[in-house]
């Protein structure tokens, strides 16, 4: 079995996040992609975060329509801080058999040398580097390999680094917050981003009002 897991805040989901991880199992031929919200991410003061029932909670709503999308209560189960180290060590005792894919963005990518363990995590998972517009891809960091769009690609034995430059999203959560708490008609744009059940959640609690 081919696991992808998208590991992040999701505050809240978008349609960025979800288009990326399609891309990836497509290009991967993925049977999971396991969608994992940080309870508090490493790289981020927690109180800067909506509670994690609540992203956890926006996660599941915005993965239901996809067959092959989980939402993941791996890392707020943990009610504390959990590295991405420890997270692909559960799964992969969870699933010894499986082959992951660990997919992030080249922001996330440009300071990999930050996360705990990093060189270690280059062995744990295939990596699978999406673009992300306004944040280039460190080349630098380690061989990797460019996947082009609509080619399939075969994982080989050994964890290996792919980059996926086509993968177009221009969005981010933070601005998706902003544009909510400005009310119309910045938050209509924002909705044409947001799954629709998410909106409703976001809406029904006021997460951004
Ligand atoms: P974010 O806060 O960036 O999540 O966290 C990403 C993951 O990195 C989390 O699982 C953290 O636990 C992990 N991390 C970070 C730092 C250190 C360590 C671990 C460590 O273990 O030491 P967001 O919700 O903002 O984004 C989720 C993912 O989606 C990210 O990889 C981000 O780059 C990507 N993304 C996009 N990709 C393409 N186009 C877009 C995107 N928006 C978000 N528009």
């Amino acid at each position: 079995m081919r696991i992808a897991i998208l590991g992040g805040t999701f505050d809240p989901i978008h349609n960025g996040h979800l288009a990326a991880a399609r891309s990836v199992a497509s290009a991967f031929c993925i049977d999971e992609v396991h969608f994992v919200p940080a309870y508090s991410a490493p790289h981020k003061q927690s109180r800067e975060s909506t509670s994690a029932f609540h992203r956890f909670a926006m996660v599941a709503l915005g993965v239901s329509p996809f067959e092959a999308f989980r939402a993941s209560a791996i890392e707020v189960d943990a009610l504390e801080k959990r590295y991405t180290v420890d997270t692909l060590d559960t799964m992969r005792s969870t699933y010894p058999d499986a082959q992951f894919v660990f997919i992030m963005g080249t922001d996330m990518y440009q300071d990999f040398e930050t996360w705990k363990d990093y060189r270690r995590l280059f062995t744990l998972a295939h990596l699978a580097i999406v673009h992300r517009p306004g944040f280039e891809f460190r080349s630098d960091l380690a061989p990797h390999r460019v996947v082009q769009d609509g080619e399939m690609v075969a994982l080989p034995e050994k964890p290996a680094v792919f980059y996926l430059p086509f993968v177009e999203q221009p969005v981010s959560s933070t601005s998706l917050r902003d544009a909510c708490r400005k009310g119309e008609p910045f938050s209509a744009n924002a909705q044409q981003w947001i799954p629709p059940a998410v909106w409703n959640h976001i809406e029904r609690n006021k997460l951004y009002s």
